[in-house]
């Protein structure tokens, strides 16, 4: 046989060695390329070959060495990813866990108070944050001279030639509700409200109420305490109980604050409710009558009541928040305490 046929056997030799897994690739190495393998044979055996065709037959032998370890290198790479593929993929192991996020305390607190107040018939209206001084003052039977209506309680600004002022309750969205619609009404009006007043931890410039209001025939303050006693029931559970002392407001006559049995210590004396046994969550009333003429409803025909509260205070009891800049400082530490409430 001679050396041209020798090399094409070891070619096609070559070519269909199976080369699937670590062992197959030595052993290829060991038979075809290293150092006592059939490619060394081969040159070995060049002494053999007659001079003149010594450099064609080396150069064959070269040509399938070189092919030879290029195969060589080529599988031995494929089989190194494959292998760093499969350790990589481990299919038993557990999911990185997907951080979700959580609704913030107002956002959390306004829902339900509105839930509660949906399921009695009340719908919910928005309406502008700067108003003017008719819908946040006037209407409501605030006197002239009223300390509200001063610049160090509320903020104003200019909007064209008008001064506004940044609404200071969401009374003023009832305003509207009423000067647009005729009784019966019950409508609640959440919203961000602001007050001219530095920041403290009891204190802020803006912060998050709801209000509510009800107009109709014959409605009376026996309403008023039995709806204020469900909405205290529904949100803080079925023991709460409500006392109302008398107050003062401009568009209220009479006039209450409301407070709960403390949700802590159920009236017992903690220091959360002071030794009192009851916690502040409102305020409330008859809405005076010069209050429905001003917004066009006939006091003679129609009566009604309304109340207003701060949700930062119902959240700081329901989740014992204790500094009011916490809810507007995008802290990290405070928001993700409350992933699981809902
Ligand atoms: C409080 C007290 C209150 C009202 C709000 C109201 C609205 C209209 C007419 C009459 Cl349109 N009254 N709202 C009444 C009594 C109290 O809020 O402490 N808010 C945080």
């Amino acid at each position: 046989m001679d050396i041209k046929q020798k090399v094409e056997n070891l070619q096609s030799e070559i070519e269909k060695f199976e080369i699937s897994n670590k062992e197959q690739l030595e052993s290829f190495r060991i038979k075809f390329i290293g150092s006592k393998g059939a490619l060394k044979e081969l040159f070995s055996e060049l002494k053999n070959v007659p001079n003149e065709l010594k450099k064609t037959a080396g150069n064959i032998i070269n040509s399938l060495k070189q092919q030879t370890e290029e195969l060589y290198s080529a599988k031995k790479e494929a089989l190194e990813m494959a292998y760093e593929k499969k350790e990589s993929l481990d299919f038993s192991r557990p999911g990185e866990p997907v951080e979700i996020g959580a609704n913030h305390p107002i956002s959390l607190v306004r829902s339900e108070i509105i839930s509660i107040f949906e399921r009695i018939g009340y719908t919910v209206s928005e309406g502008p944050e700067i108003e003017d001084d008719w819908h946040n003052f006037s209407a409501l039977n605030f006197p002239p001279e009223h300390p509200a209506r001063d610049m160090q309680d509320t903020f104003f600004v200019e909007q064209g030639r008008q001064e506004m002022a940044l609404r200071t309750h969401t009374s003023s969205v009832q305003v509207r509700v009423m000067e647009n619609s005729t009784p019966p009404i019950r409508t609640i009006s959440p919203g961000r409200v602001y007050r001219n007043e530095a920041i403290s931890a009891r204190a802020h410039c803006f912060f998050h109420q709801v209000e509510g209001l009800y107009i109709d025939k014959d409605v009376s303050f026996a309403d008023l305490k039995q709806t204020l006693l469900y909405f205290a029931k529904e949100l803080f559970g079925e023991k709460a109980q409500i006392r109302l002392r008398p107050s003062y407001f401009p568009f209220t006559e009479p006039s209450a604050e409301v407070d709960v049995s403390c949700t802590i210590c159920s009236g017992k004396g903690c220091n959360v409710c002071k030794y009192t046994g009851w916690l502040e969550i409102l305020g409330c009333g008859m809405v005076d009558p010069n209050v429905l003429e001003a917004c066009g409803i006939d006091s003679e025909e129609f009566t009604g009541f309304a109340f207003g509260m701060g949700i930062e205070r119902i959240a700081q009891l329901k989740y014992r928040v204790n500094d009011l800049r916490l809810y507007s400082e995008n802290d990290l530490r405070f928001l993700k305490q409350f992933k699981s409430a809902h």
